[in-house]
């Protein structure tokens, strides 16, 4: 039986990529005074690894004539850029993609638990949930498993099989929500059934270990039937 659904942040609860974590990056470059940003295609092309300081220790590796960053500035560029990414979402600047709050309502009338697993930084998890559904929003989630909880990101399974860890559940009992294709291979890889709502930076991705991929989870069908999909898989 169904038992709970574990959800994806960036790009699956909200559009947080271009105008979000990009933003906030290039902030912290301009206040320290670093001769780079970053502009759509380029940050959609980094997107290819995850976690924030990795994804800028690759920047600078592909650009040797840049100045090369010690892993303490890369993890002090990454503060800021937490702190002005925080400060951007709790100015209200985004709101959940379509359906997801249905599907979150959906599940605590059908007693499921909810769950998050995450590259992202555990601030920016809390900052975007009180932001967009109230104060009380973190405590609806069993478990937010979020950024350096486990060394390694997404596509590596680790931060699924901790949350199906802190669940105390079987991964044939729960349900992933992804947006990328490092998501499904994270999500595939701690054994889940695993639903895609692509993003204008996800789609064309390869998402055929998917059991669905969607445009959003606003589509007509309900979120029973969404849900029911599972079996077909
Ligand atoms: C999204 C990411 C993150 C964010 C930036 O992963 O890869 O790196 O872009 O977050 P997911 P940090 O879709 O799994 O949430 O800068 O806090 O690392
Ligand atoms: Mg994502």
């Amino acid at each position: 039986p169904l038992r709970a659904l574990i959800f994806d942040v960036d790009g699956t609860l909200a559009d947080t990529e271009r105008d979000a974590h990009r933003v906030a990056f290039n902030r912290a470059f301009a206040e320290m005074d670093l001769p780079f940003r970053w502009d759509v295609p380029t940050y959609g092309h980094y997107l290819k690894v995850t976690g924030g300081k990795e994804r800028l220790r690759a920047f600078l590796k592909d650009h040797p004539q840049l100045p090369q960053l010690s892993d303490a500035d890369i993890a002090s560029i990454h503060r800021q850029k937490t702190g002005h990414y925080v400060e951007m979402i709790d100015a209200g600047l985004l709101s959940l993609r379509p359906g997801v709050l249905r599907l979150l309502n959906a599940a605590r009338d059908h007693d499921l638990l909810l769950a998050i697993a995450t590259t992202t930084t555990p601030a920016n998890v809390e900052a975007l949930l009180k932001s967009t559904m109230g104060t009380e929003a973190p405590q609806r989630f069993h478990t937010i498993g979020a950024g350096d909880v486990v060394p390694d990101k997404k596509p590596a399974p680790d931060i699924y099989i901790y949350v199906l860890d802190q669940l105390g559940l079987a991964a044939a009992d729960c349900l992933a929500i992804e947006d990328s294709a490092h998501g499904l291979r994270s999500a595939r890889g701690a054994g889940l059934a695993t639903i895609i709502t692509q993003t204008e930076y996800t789609q064309g991705q390869d998402f055929s270990a998917a059991l669905r991929v969607l445009d959003h989870l606003g589509e007509k069908a309900s979120p029973a039937q969404v849900l029911q999909g599972r079996s077909a898989g």
